[in-house]
């Protein structure tokens, strides 16, 4: 399965690694947790970053689609499930921004990469919400890939990690399950809400299946990546995996899968599916997607819109600092 992996850049071989790498690479094969304080290759650190920095920033930029819904969700149980969902994501960041900082970065640092485009997010957010089947369609599909990316992530090498991933499955799940309840309501409704469902899936199949990312062959990170198992399975197994676990599930809303190749193989035991158009997929996380622009600058506005609240806080925790180191000349 991994023989189309390409090596990573500066992967070395056991005889290459240090005596402190190889220590390392024991305690990772032992399935041992490393925690912020461990020693760690200066790759793993960075790697680390860069993934749990980007999955935050997925969490943070994917409440705008859905965002965009929750004034006109069709009544009110609607509603406040999609406002909890979205506050979810909110909650996802949060962990994984967290996570992120055990490794010595700071939060502001972040941001300003996200701001500047030196970090990447989820290319799925880069596509629009045009309608309410889009809501199920998210739900259902971007959901659904995000689990299927992140249950495994559980056991992930990075203590604070894995620890984060535990808790947002859990959530995640629910949200799978509310877009598979839209989508229900919509596939067994009326001919034109059923008509819409099916256009929602025909536009969020392909930028789903590009959320696990390029095909094994092409991810540069993968190898190194899965050996200090801070990936436990390869783009291709994953999104293997989902279209596995898809298919029946549209089956039973009676909608179809947008691609002529879908066919079950026997000897595979999955089903062959046709590949995403890969060059559209490296235009988006180029920022060339169709709401890339509009994303960010969504995000640059709230944070700075959040810039006077920042530095209240701020200031008010340097005050606090200053009278705990005086707590005598404060009494008096
Ligand atoms: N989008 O070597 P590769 C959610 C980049 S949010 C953009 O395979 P890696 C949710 C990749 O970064 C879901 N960029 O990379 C929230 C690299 O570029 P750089 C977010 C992508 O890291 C709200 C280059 O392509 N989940 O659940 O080994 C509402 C080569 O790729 C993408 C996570 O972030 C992409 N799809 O594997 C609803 C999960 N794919 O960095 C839902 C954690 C690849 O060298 N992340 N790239 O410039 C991962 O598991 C891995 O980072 C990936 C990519 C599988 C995504």
């Amino acid at each position: 399965m991994y023989a189309q992996m390409v090596k990573s850049e500066g992967m070395k071989s056991r005889e290459e690694m240090s005596p402190e790498e190889q220590a390392f690479q024991d305690r990772i094969d032992r399935g041992e947790k490393i925690e912020p304080k461990d020693w760690m290759p200066e790759g793993y650190r960075k790697t680390l970053v860069r993934q749990i920095g980007q999955h935050a920033h997925s969490e943070i930029v994917g409440q705008l689609p859905e965002g965009n819904w929750i004034t006109r969700a069709p009544s009110l149980e609607r509603k406040a499930i999609l406002l909890a969902k979205v506050q979810d994501e909110a909650g996802h960041g949060l962990y994984l921004y967290s996570a992120a900082e055990t490794l010595g970065v700071s939060r502001d640092d972040l941001m300003e990469k996200l701001h500047d485009g030196r970090m990447k997010y989820s290319s799925i957010f880069n596509y629009p919400t045009l309608n309410w089947a889009d809501m199920g369609a998210v739900g259902w599909l971007v959901d659904g890939a995000a689990i299927m990316n992140q249950v495994p992530l559980q056991r992930t090498s990075f203590g604070p990690y894995s620890r984060a991933m535990i808790r947002i499955c859990k959530e995640e799940s629910f949200h799978q399950r509310q877009g598979y309840s839209i989508m229900m309501k919509m596939a067994f409704g009326t001919p034109e809400q059923k008509e819409m469902a099916q256009d929602a899936l025909n536009r969020f199949w392909y930028p789903s299946l590009m959320m696990f990312g390029p095909s094994d062959k092409d991810s540069v990170h993968s190898a190194q990546s899965m050996a200090w198992k801070i990936k436990i399975n390869t783009n291709d197994e994953l999104r293997q995996k989902f279209v596995d676990q898809t298919v029946p599930q549209a089956k039973y809303l009676g909608l179809s899968i947008p691609d002529e190749n879908l066919a079950w193989n026997e000897e595979k035991g999955g089903y062959d599916f046709s590949e995403p158009d890969w060059s559209e997929f490296f235009e988006v996380i180029k920022g060339n997607g169709p709401c890339n622009r509009e994303r960010i600058e969504a995000r640059r506005k709230a944070w700075y819109d959040g810039e006077w609240f920042r530095d209240g806080l701020a200031a008010h925790g340097e005050k606090e600092a200053r009278r705990a180191k005086a707590p005598v000349a404060a009494a008096e």
